[in-house]
């Protein structure tokens, strides 16, 4: 895989790099992304129906099983060489940051040590009533559990569509803007708003927009790169072109 002299130099002189990511970072793993139909006894839902607290008051026990569905797939995977790809680039670079869309806690699981959860993560449960947090150790074995606190309904610990973003993290990745010099979008459809905006502020901050995917998205018009192909196979190929020498 070839890459432009002028890239490689940009990752070389770069001091904070920043990695947006989305779902298509962990498909290598063998998760589903969003805009993949979803498989089995799930194919009848769209995930935008199930990912919402409408859906969750109405029916919480086929969203919590349907979240129960996605653990079980993410429990048996672990990160793929897309992932340990941008977890490398912190041997080789003063600042790397990753701003993931994804709930699957597979950037932290590969070593990245800078990770900003914008939409939450699946492994934390909370209680939809009184909003404590709880351990998976207290959780019951009614479906969906029952809070410990004050027997409300325990419901993952993921930012649903409708709700706001953490506002830590999102003022984290705000901050990230103003220091990177280079902002990666890989494997996001850039469909889902406010993250979706995060590449084109970068880009409108002069920082340089890379994109990976093996699909056109909106964003592509934003890159100065677009490198046309799966995050497992790209990203490792543009570290080691980068860095041969330590990668
Ligand atoms: C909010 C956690 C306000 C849950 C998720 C109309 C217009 C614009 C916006 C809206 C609108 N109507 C409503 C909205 C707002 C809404 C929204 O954006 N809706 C979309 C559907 C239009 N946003 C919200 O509701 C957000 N909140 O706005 O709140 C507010 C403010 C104050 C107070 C109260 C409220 C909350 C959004 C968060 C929703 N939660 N996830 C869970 O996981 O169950 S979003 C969900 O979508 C995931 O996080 C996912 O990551 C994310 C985005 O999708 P992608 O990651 O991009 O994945 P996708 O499948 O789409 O694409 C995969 C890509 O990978 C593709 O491009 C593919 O080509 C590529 N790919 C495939 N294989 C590979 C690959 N790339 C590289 N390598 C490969 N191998
Ligand atoms: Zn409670």
């Amino acid at each position: 895989m070839d890459f432009a002299p002028d890239l490689l130099d940009i990752l070389r002189n770069a001091r904070h790099i920043a990695t947006f990511t989305g779902a298509g970072v962990s498909a290598e793993s063998g998760i589903p992304t969003f805009r993949d139909a979803q498989t089995g006894l799930w194919a009848k839902y769209r995930a935008e129906d199930l990912a919402t607290p409408e859906a969750f008051r109405r029916d919480p026990v086929t969203v919590w099983d349907w979240y129960a569905w996605r653990r079980d797939l993410m429990r048996a995977v672990g990160p793929n060489p897309g992932h340990l790809a941008i977890a490398a680039m912190e041997r080789l670079v003063q600042r790397v940051t990753v701003i993931t869309q994804n709930v699957d806690g597979l950037h932290m699981q590969a070593g990245s040590s800078e990770v900003i959860e914008l939409h939450g993560n699946i492994w934390h449960n909370l209680c939809a009533d009184c909003s404590a947090s709880v351990p998976e150790s207290e959780l019951t074995a009614d479906i969906p559990p029952v809070c410990p606190h004050c027997q409300g309904k325990v419901r993952p610990g993921v930012v649903w569509f409708g709700e706001a973003l953490p506002a830590q993290a999102w003022t984290r990745a705000a901050e990230v803007l103003e220091t990177a010099d280079v902002f990666f979008c890989i494997g996001t459809s850039s469909l889902v708003e406010p993250a979706a905006s995060l590449p084109r502020d970068a880009r409108a901050c002069g920082r340089t927009v890379i994109q990976i995917n093996p699909e056109v998205t909106s964003h592509d018009e934003i890159a100065q790169y677009v490198l046309r192909g799966k995050a497992g196979e790209v990203m490792p190929a543009l570290v080691k072109a980068a860095w041969p020498q330590v990668a």
